[in-house]
């Protein structure tokens, strides 16, 4: 059986996965799913039979086409294969991945480059809102290579700046969705935020950990993995989100002080694995956070003065800094922050659908 589709497999960020043209995949989504399974070999805890890399942070997809938006480049959505169940979800967005959609589209002729740099505007269709990544393009072509460093991704890459404008209440609707800045779930105070991505907040020493841990001790701490997931199952509704069992969606953020001079360490769950490093958007949802006063984050966190801030988001593989901007008011109105990302791999990649498996065999 021969249904390969056109692909780029691409590292965006910390992130990676495959990204594709909507137009080389089938418009019907239980079909297209079904493809995407298959070619990311879910479900399955080793992903063998897949490109998946085992982690949901590389089974990971991009959809991707020109915008017929005004003032927007193109169109980009983000869908989460799951690793051990049968879910493609597009209940959240990524940040990461984003960092490949503007190479990804100039690459495609979805954008034409510019001399040196390329800024291209995309909007994020699973939270309806827009991003601008720049991307290095000397002689009018994509380079990948350069000298920018992010934490979490060996070696040196060309820069991708990418810059968000009015994030609040991205799948939410409120950057506070239950109207307030703490609330107590569980006998645990946490902050119910969402500025880019919807996030729990709550302090490490609360759950009775330090937030220092690596992602392995995390990972391996079943005790700690199931109070987390009641919390955030209880907190699902009141987040707008509904049910959240079958979501990637409240990630769950750990918060602690600082240890190597930024604003606040982390350790996120997303939801049900501890991130190698951190997500974009659930950075910039964290970084956010600390600027409420009385919340769990403000509580540990180290802020900087000004209207224009830089906060170091300690990761378990080094820190992102992220730059708020504020209004008079103090209201986070856009953010900014440093990603590269690398091209792979560019070909026909196959996905036996998981119906056609199962007419293969039938009982
Ligand atoms: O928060 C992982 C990642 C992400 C998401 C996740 C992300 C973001 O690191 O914008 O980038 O939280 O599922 O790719």
């Amino acid at each position: 059986m021969s249904n390969g589709v056109r692909c780029m497999w691409m590292r965006g960020g910390t992130s990676k996965g495959g990204y594709f043209l909507y137009d080389d995949l089938p418009t019907d989504i239980a079909e297209r799913d079904a493809i995407l399974l298959g070619i990311m070999g879910s479900p399955d805890q080793r992903q063998i039979d897949g490109m998946g890399g085992a982690d949901p942070l590389t089974s990971k997809v991009a959809l991707v086409r020109k915008s017929e938006r005004d003032g927007v480049d193109v169109d980009y959505l983000f869908l989460q294969v799951f690793v051990d169940k049968a879910v493609v979800s597009d209940a959240q967005n990524c940040g990461n991945i984003l960092a490949g959609v503007g190479p990804f589209a100039i690459e495609r002729g979805l954008v034409a480059p510019q001399n040196d740099k390329t800024r291209v505007t995309i909007y994020m269709e699973n939270t309806g809102q827009v991003a601008v990544a720049t991307v290095s393009t000397p002689g009018q072509m994509v380079t990948y290579c350069g000298d920018a460093k992010i934490d979490g991704v060996p070696g040196y890459h060309a820069p991708i700046p990418l810059e968000f404008r009015d994030t609040a209440g991205s799948s939410c609707g409120a950057l506070l969705p239950s109207g307030n800045a703490v609330d107590v779930v569980n006998g645990i105070r946490v902050t119910l935020i969402d500025n880019g991505m919807p996030c729990v907040v709550l302090k490490a020493s609360d759950v009775g950990i330090t937030g220092f841990e690596d992602r392995e001790w995390l990972d391996a701490n079943e005790e700690l993995k199931a109070k987390l997931e009641a919390i955030r199952l209880a907190v699902g509704e009141r987040m707008n989100l509904g049910d959240v069992r079958e979501k990637s969606v409240p990630k769950m953020m750990l918060v602690a002080p600082p240890r190597h001079g930024g604003a606040i360490t982390v350790r996120s769950f997303i939801p049900h694995r501890a991130h190698a490093s951190i997500g974009v958007l659930g950075a910039v949802s964290v970084a956010t956070a600390c600027l409420s006063h009385g919340t769990p984050a403000a509580d540990v966190a180290s802020i900087p003065e000004g209207t224009r801030k830089t906060l170091a988001v300690e990761h378990p593989s080094g820190e992102m800094s992220c730059v708020l901007e504020l209004d008079g008011a103090g209201a986070v109105v856009s953010t900014a922050l440093l990603r590269t990302a690398r091209k792979l791999m560019d070909g026909i990649v196959f996905g036996v659908a998981v119906r056609d498996q199962i007419s293969m065999h039938p009982e």
